[in-house]
């Protein structure tokens, strides 16, 4: 396996040629789109493709198209999340947030594109690598259901309806699950179905462990909302409270959310104790989310 860098960087490189050139009645859009892609960020999701593929043995340049496929989807999700009708933000990784710098309607129609082009990305995959058809399918499909209507998009949609609501740690559980969780622990499952996992013992541990990771990032991210400032975020700080929107801060205090890191970190790490020293890269990388500073 490699490092978290050296995955990173895969990415990093391949993403620039991700999209079709920024050209005639497309390229304010494209440009949009390509402007939030390239903004930087941790590239988690892709990473997690890329190592789950890794892990199997995949060679993991047939995973790369899925890599950048999840980065397309969480740059729309970013996109439409900063949108006046949403979270109204400014500032997204350090920069104007996309409608800021294009415009509303520019910044909705590059959201629907990146999403729409994940699935190209996709499908791309799958013909250039059509010995392991089954897994490109089993990852499309993994990913579909994350980022849609029993995934992302309902996590959002709920909290939307929960917002300024007296909700209880079930109801914040849920939003966390599906608006956060669910695309991180399909993009680690994508990665493990495309270098060939079939075995349900070992997708199901795997699934565990991303869903654990999923929630312990959230349960950061709400803190580092609390606590941190825009120079370090690189996004507006202490949303949540501004928003009247439940976080895991508002429910168990700050001590508490770092209690709720720490055990579903160790959580995580447990799910993986069959693999031994083979899952040393997610072990390390459960404890690095736990400490992560943006
Ligand atoms: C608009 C359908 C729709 C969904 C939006 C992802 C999301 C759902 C909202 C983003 C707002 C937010 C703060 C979510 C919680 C945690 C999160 C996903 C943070 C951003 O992800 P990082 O930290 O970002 O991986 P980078 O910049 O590293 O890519």
């Amino acid at each position: 396996m490699r490092t978290y860098d050296e995955y990173k960087r895969i990415v990093d490189d391949a993403l620039p040629s991700a999209l079709p050139d920024a050209k005639g009645y497309g390229a304010a859009v494209i440009e949009a789109a390509r402007y939030s892609l390239l903004a930087g960020g941790k590239r988690l999701r892709a990473v997690l493709v890329l190592a789950g593929c890794d892990f199997m043995g995949g060679n993991v340049d047939n995973a790369v198209s899925a890599a950048l496929a999840v980065e397309c989807i969480h740059a729309y999700s970013l996109i439409h999340d900063d949108l006046p009708a949403l979270d109204n933000d400014d500032l997204r990784r350090g920069q104007p947030s996309c409608h800021k710098k294009y415009g509303e309607a520019t910044a909705i129609l590059a959201g629907d594109g990146l999403n729409s082009h994940a699935f190209l990305l996709l499908s791309m995959g799958l013909r250039g690598d059509p010995d392991h058809a089954d897994g490109h399918l089993a990852a499309m499909h993994t990913i579909a259901v994350a980022a849609g209507f029993l995934g992302m998009v309902i996590g959002q949609a709920a909290d939307i309806a929960l917002t300024s609501k007296n909700i209880d740690k079930k109801g914040l559980a849920f939003i966390h699950t599906n608006k956060t969780t669910a695309m991180i622990r399909a993009s680690l499952l994508a990665g493990l179905y495309i270098g060939g996992a079939s075995d349900r013992e070992l997708i199901n541990n795997f699934a565990n462990y991303g869903a654990q990771i999923g929630l312990a990032f959230q349960a950061r991210d709400d803190l580092l909302d609390a606590t941190s400032t825009a120079q370090q975020l690189g996004k507006t700080p202490g949303k949540d409270k501004q928003a009247n929107k439940a976080s895991c801060v508002s429910l168990l205090g700050i001590e508490g959310t770092k209690s709720r890191v720490t055990m579903l970190s160790d959580a995580a790490r447990e799910s993986l104790a069959a693999y031994g020293e083979r899952a040393a890269f997610f072990v390390k990388l459960a404890a690095d989310l736990a400490n992560r500073r943006d």
